[in-house]
């Protein structure tokens, strides 16, 4: 079963924007800000929604389409695909939530030893404005075992 979840990074030069899980899966690890579709919303919307509920911020302008990645673990049917936006003015200021402690870090030292193992092999691209594609296949304790990654413009 494929399930869909947005992760949207606010990105001000030379500084990101990133929150620690609290709770849930992904807890310990820094991301962006997201989650998944309540039923009949739209991806931009869901995007939006979780980005006011997890650190309190209203995007202005337009969220960009940065990516999409599938994430499946080795011998298990479930995809989870992530489409990842990008964010650069918003109003308010970032607040803890329930979910995430925010902070923000300058893109020379984001804390990869605390992040996903996929986020190293993307961010890269992200952080240059670059749009991508990609798949990832972990292991039963989150390594990245295989992995797909490409530039594309062709987003849907
Ligand atoms: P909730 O399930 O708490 O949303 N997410 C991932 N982010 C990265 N970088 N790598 C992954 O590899 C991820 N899997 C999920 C999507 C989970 C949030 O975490 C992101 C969502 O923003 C497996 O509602």
């Amino acid at each position: 079963m494929k399930k869909i979840l947005t992760l949207t990074l606010i990105h001000q030069p030379p500084r990101i924007l990133l929150g620690m899980k609290k709770r849930g899966f992904g807890a310990g690890r820094w991301n962006g800000f997201g989650g998944k579709l309540n039923p009949g919303e739209d991806i931009v919307a869901a995007a939006k929604r979780e980005i006011k509920e997890e650190v309190g911020l209203e995007i202005l302008g337009d969220l960009k389409k940065a990516g999409i990645i599938d994430f499946s673990w080795a011998g298990k049917p479930d995809v989870l695909q992530v489409h990842v936006f990008r964010a650069e003015k918003f109003s308010g200021e970032p607040v803890e939530s329930e979910e995430m402690k925010p902070q923000w870090f300058n893109v020379d030292r984001i804390p990869f030893d605390k992040m996903w193992s996929d986020d190293i092999h993307w961010l890269p691209l992200f952080l240059a404005g670059k749009t991508f594609r990609g798949r990832f296949v972990f292991d039963e304790s989150d390594n990245t075992l295989e992995h797909a990654l490409k530039e594309t413009d062709l987003l849907e």
